[in-house]
């Protein structure tokens, strides 16, 4: 075991726990990862200390609340570097982030024939949005393609893009793990009249954000990836953009005046805040980025890119072309993700066998369908890893896989 993985594995409880009478090996990161004793002390605190509803009380512990929620926000501020607190809006999840984004600049920018450029490795969080805002304006989801190996066709993206009101694309896939060059994206959309929306979801956990150097318009993110709670997520747009556009849900907190003839808006982050928001998410999310600060995104993408180049070499000598990895080969420009089919063993086959070892993967279409498509797979089996996986439990995973051949007579 690594010095970081030893050091840190006891601040997961879970981490410690049996399934099946073996021990756990959670290589479902890209799914959800796990919360350390921090962030789940942090939630209990508030609970039975301080909570109750936020700027509404004059009272102690609603002043107290107030301000933990606000401090959860210039935290999230901080941690993507972005030129203003009020840029930064709590959602339930990425996938609230981009229903936002989506429903309220289509309302205010896009018209008949306008053109949404997606790519075709997005998650269906920024893709059924941009479909649904399609069908109510007229405009059009046209794709970016990608290369054999499971990368931006970047040609293809610079001669896409001009002409396009949106372009929306993952700084890392899901399902390959590539990391993608968003600045690049971004600067070309910038330089179209694009406004660009960066699905960050699988990059927060694992490498810093900057929304700044990035040049993005919107980017989201999801606390339950990065070791926060669920229930919680983060969009942060550029000010003179969430100022111009329509909120998305109405209710109380996000109006200045209602009256009989109609309503005007908070100012921001408000407006996009209707209702009673995750209070104890949003601390539990402050105390997140806490962890992960500490820990250092350095050491965390030293160890997992480590972890990925020793998964590369031991299921590849062992397997040989029996296992198909998709996606970059170069490790350097992949996350921590690793998405394969295993002979003619179905995904989800293998991931049952692997659970009776202990080892938690995903199988399915990882709410990528067009990109299934584009791999020509119904599925894959996919094994995602964070800063507490160690080599011992990717010599457990790939035992896992010898069984899975020998049950199928691979
Ligand atoms: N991907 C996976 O197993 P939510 O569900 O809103 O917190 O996150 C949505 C989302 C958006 N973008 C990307 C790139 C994602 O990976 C996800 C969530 C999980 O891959 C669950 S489907």
């Amino acid at each position: 075991m690594t010095d970081l993985a030893s050091r840190i594995r006891q601040d997961f409880p879970i981490l410690q726990r049996k399934v099946h009478n073996v021990p756990l090996v959670y290589l479902d990161n890209g799914a959800s990862s796990q919360r350390p004793v921090q962030v789940i002390a942090a939630m209990d605190e508030h609970y039975r200390m301080h909570h109750a509803n936020i700027h509404r009380g004059a009272h102690t512990l609603g002043e107290e609340s107030t301000q933990a929620y606000e401090s959860a926000r210039e935290k999230v501020a901080g941690f993507v570097n972005a030129p203003a607190t009020h840029e930064i809006i709590f959602t339930k999840n990425a996938t609230e982030a981009f229903n936002l984004v989506a429903s309220s600049c289509g309302r205010f920018f896009l018209s008949e024939g306008d053109r949404i450029l997606v790519s075709a490795m997005e998650h269906h969080a920024n893709i059924v949005p941009w479909f649904m805002v399609a069908e109510q304006t007229g405009a059009k989801v046209d794709w970016i393609p990608l290369t054999s190996d499971g990368q931006i066709d970047l040609e293809a993206a610079h001669a896409l893009i001009p002409g396009a009101k949106i372009v929306a694309c993952t700084a890392v896939s899901n399902v390959l793990g590539t990391i993608n060059p968003i600045a690049e994206i971004c600067a070309k959309a910038r330089e179209s009249g694009a406004v660009s929306v960066v699905d960050a979801a699988q990059l927060a956990p694992h490498l810093p954000i900057d929304v700044q150097a990035l040049g993005c318009d919107f980017l989201g993110f999801t606390g339950h990836k990065m070791c926060g709670p669920t229930g919680i997520g983060v969009l942060w747009g550029r000010t003179e953009l969430l100022d111009a556009i329509p909120p998305f849900l109405g209710g109380g907190e996000m109006i200045e005046i209602v009256d009989f003839e109609g309503f005007t808006t908070a100012p921001l982050p408000y407006k996009f805040e209707a209702g009673t928001m995750p209070i104890a998410e949003a601390i539990g999310l402050a105390t997140a980025i806490d962890y992960l600060t500490d820990i250092g995104f350095d050491a965390i993408r030293k160890h997992e890119v480590d972890l990925l180049g020793t998964t590369f070499d031991m299921l590849t000598s062992a397997f040989g072309d029996k296992i198909r990895i998709y996606g970059p080969q170069d490790i350097n420009r992949r996350s921590g993700i690793l998405s394969f089919n295993f002979g003619d063993i179905h995904p989800h086959d293998l991931a049952s066998i692997l659970d009776a070892e202990g080892v938690a993967i995903r199988a399915g279409h990882h709410c990528a369908q067009p990109l299934m498509r584009t791999l020509g797979v119904q599925a894959t089996a996919r094994a995602s890893f964070y800063f507490y996986n160690t080599k011992e439990e990717v010599e457990i995973l790939a035992h896992g896989l010898e069984k899975a051949a020998d049950i199928f007579g691979i």
